[in-house]
Order: structure tokens, then C-alpha cells, then sequence
């Protein structure tokens, strides 16, 4: 695609940091809605990985990572003709903007509270400035683009909404520059749960491999997660957010790769627990058999895609999608100094 050379069509920014494996939570939360979004928007799918240095990676694997996670967008049916895609650090105007956003409209108030930094740097002693600042940096990558929507999980709903913010001062206090962008948040799968913990998002991050559905899981080691994910009390297949959220979790994965809805769900296991529920062996089993067979359908073909993709081709695309939105950046950027008198 050739970006702003069509007729007008609103944009769509957003992306995924390689800071780890790739998990169905990404993939349900954000990566299938974009491909969605591709044929109706100019789409902009970034690989930010400015964002994924602000905790310690390990040089050459990141180097690998930011290869595989474009290989993930690709085998997810994003489609290099329809969307742009690029590398966060080929273009030096988001850590550019990002220094401008944090001194000229970014308040200590406004990172304070920020939830994410709360939760994954909060209580810890050594925690990079960047971590703390990296809701800035996401600003400055979705508002140099003149975005119009950022479709993403809900964890990232905060930052979104900090962009809005930002964005709105800084039109305020120095003048119009940047369109305010909408927050785009599938329905369902927007919060996929740990399978381990019900209570927590599914993270990359996560101190248990199982978790997390990693796009790149052997199908059946996938499905053995799946066999093992923690359940509810009770026996019977019903979706109830409060009362049952591991069940909940597993029938929105479920739902979403077979295009099941949740009463169809419930009534196909319609009396199919055991009858005696306390009884851990079986507990749910038939549900969960046929949901390990739908993950490991949905990875066997997603992974026959990813492995068709050579480094070369996807070095290419990086170049050709830095190409192509290189002359945006430096246009927004342009106009934000020349409001400072800096340029
Ligand atoms: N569990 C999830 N359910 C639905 N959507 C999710 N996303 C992340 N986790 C879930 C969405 O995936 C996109 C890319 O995420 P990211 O690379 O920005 O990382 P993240 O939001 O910090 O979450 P991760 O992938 O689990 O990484 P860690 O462990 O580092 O926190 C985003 O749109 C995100 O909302």
C-alpha cells in the first residue's frame, strides 16, 4: 500500500512489542481485529521495539523477536499490499516527539496514574525511567500519524486515553497540530485471562509458561494448556463473568476461533459434566477437549503461514514500510517544532 496516495480513508495505528512470545491473548485482543480493519482503513502496524527495551532484553534475541513478530502479523493475514508495516526505531521522530510530549505537554500527574507502570514496575527496586515513560512514547507514535482509531486490548485502553489527552493540550496551549484519536476495543476478547489464573490478563511477561497460549506453542503442548487451564466450581458450561471467570475466559477463546456463540456453547455441553462435580478428573472435560482441539487447529494453520516467511522478505517489508511513513512523521514533527519555534 502506499501510504496517503489513495483516496481518503481514516487511519488505524497500533502495534505489539517484541518483549516475548506472542500469545492468543494478542492475537483475540488486537491482531484479529486489525486484519479486520485492513481493507476498510490505512492501516499502520508498528513493531515498537523502543517500547520493549524498557525492561532488559537480551540483544540478539531482540534482534530475532522483532523478525518474528512482523512473521506473526503476516501468518495473523495482516497483508503488506493493504497496511504498512514498519519498525518503531527506523524512525527517529517518535523518540523525537516523545521528548517534546514529555516536557511540553506530559504531567507527573498524568503518568501517576498510569495502572501498567503500577503493575509491572510499582513494586519492584530497579525500574528503567523508560518504563515509566513509555505511555509518552506511545502517544508520540500514534499521534505522528494523524490516526484516527487505535485498535487494542484493554490494558492499553489507559494510554490511548492518555494520547487523547496530550493531544488536546498540546492543540490547546500551542496550537493545532494533532487529531485526536479514538480508542477501538474489540466486544469480546479484549481481556483474555491467564489460564493459570483467571484474574490476571494473559502476559507475555508471565512467570508460567502455562499461562499463556504462545502463537509459537506446539500445537500440542498448546492443547495440554488447554486440558490443564485452572476452572471453576461447579460443572456446568456457563458463561458468568463473576460467578465462573475461568470458564468464561476458556468459552470466549472457544467462541471467538470457531465462531460458536456463548448460548450455543452452553447448550452443546448441556449436561455433559460429570455427575459428580467435586470430582476433579473429568471436571469439565469434554468442553475442554473439544476447546484443546480448536486451539490446535487454529495454531496448526497459523504456524504453516509463520514458517513460510523468510527473514529476507520480512526485512524487506520493514524497509519498505519505513519508506513509505518516514514523510508523514517528519511532517507532523515539523509542524509540532515550528509551534514550539524550534525548528
Ligand atoms: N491478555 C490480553 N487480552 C487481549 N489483548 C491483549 N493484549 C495484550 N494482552 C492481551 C493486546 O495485545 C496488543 C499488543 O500488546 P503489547 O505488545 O503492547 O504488550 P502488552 O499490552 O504489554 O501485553 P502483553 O503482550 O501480555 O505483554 P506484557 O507481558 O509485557 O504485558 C495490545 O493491543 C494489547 O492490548
Amino acid at each position: 500500500m502506499e501510504l496517503n496516495k489513495q483516496n481518503y480513508k481514516p487511519i488505524v495505528f497500533s502495534g505489539v512489542q517484541p518483549s516475548g512470545v506472542l500469545h492468543l491473548g494478542n492475537y483475540l485482543g488486537a491482531l484479529e481485529q486489525w486484519v479486520q480493519m485492513q481493507d476498510k482503513y490505512n492501516c499502520i502496524f508498528c513493531v515498537v521495539d523502543y517500547h520493549a527495551i524498557t525492561v532488559k532484553q537480551e540483544p540478539k534475541e531482540l534482534g530475532r523477536r522483532i523478525l518474528d513478530v512482523v512473521k506473526i502479523y503476516l501468518a495473523a493475514g495482516i497483508n503488506p499490499a493493504k497496511a504498512v508495516i514498519f519498525q518503531q526505531s527506523n524512525i527517529t521522530a517518535h523518540t523525537e516527539l516523545a521528548w517534546i510530549l514529555n516536557c511540553a505537554v506530559a504531567r507527573l500527574a498524568d503518568m501517576n496514574k498510569m495502572t501498567q507502570f503500577k503493575e509491572k514496575g510499582g513494586e519492584k527496586e530497579s525500574v528503567s525511567v523508560g518504563l515509566y515513560d513509555y505511555p509518552v512514547l506511545m502517544a508520540a507514535d500514534i499521534l505522528l500519524y494523524n490516526t484516527d482509531a487505535v485498535p487494542v486490548g484493554d490494558d492499553q485502553v489507559q494510554h490511548v486515553e492518555l494520547a487523547r489527552t496530550l493531544a488536546q493540550r498540546f492543540n490547546r496551549e500551542y496550537g493545532q497540530v494533532f487529531k485526536v484519536p479514538e480508542v477501538a476495543v474489540r466486544k469480546q476478547g479484549a481481556r483474555i485471562m491467564g489460564l493459570d489464573d483467571p484474574s490476571k490478563k494473559m502476559s507475555k511477561s508471565a512467570n508460567s509458561a502455562a499461562n499463556y497460549i504462545a502463537l509459537t506453542d506446539a500445537p500440542e503442548v498448546a492443547a495440554k494448556k488447554i486440558r490443564r487451564a485452572v476452572t471453576d466450581s461447579g460443572s456446568e458450561i456457563k458463561y458468568d463473568v463473576k460467578n465462573k471467570p475461568a470458564i468464561a475466559n476458556l468459552m470466549t477463546i472457544y467462541s471467538l476461533l470457531t465462531g460458536l456463540g456463548f448460548k450455543e456453547l452452553e447448550k452443546k455441553y448441556q449436561g455433559k459434566g460429570p455427575a459428580y462435580a467435586e470430582a476433579s478428573v473429568g471436571k469439565y472435560g469434554e468442553f475442554k477437549k473439544d476447546l484443546a482441539e480448536a486451539v490446535k487447529k487454529f495454531l496448526i494453520k497459523f504456524q504453516l503461514k509463520y514458517h513460510s516467511y523468510s527473514g529476507d522478505e520480512v526485512k524487506r517489508i520493514l524497509k519498505d514500510g519505513a519508506r513509505q511513513v518516514r514523510p508523514v512523521a517528519e511532517e507532523t514533527l515539523k509542524k509540532v517544532k515550528e509551534k514550539l519555534g524550534i525548528n
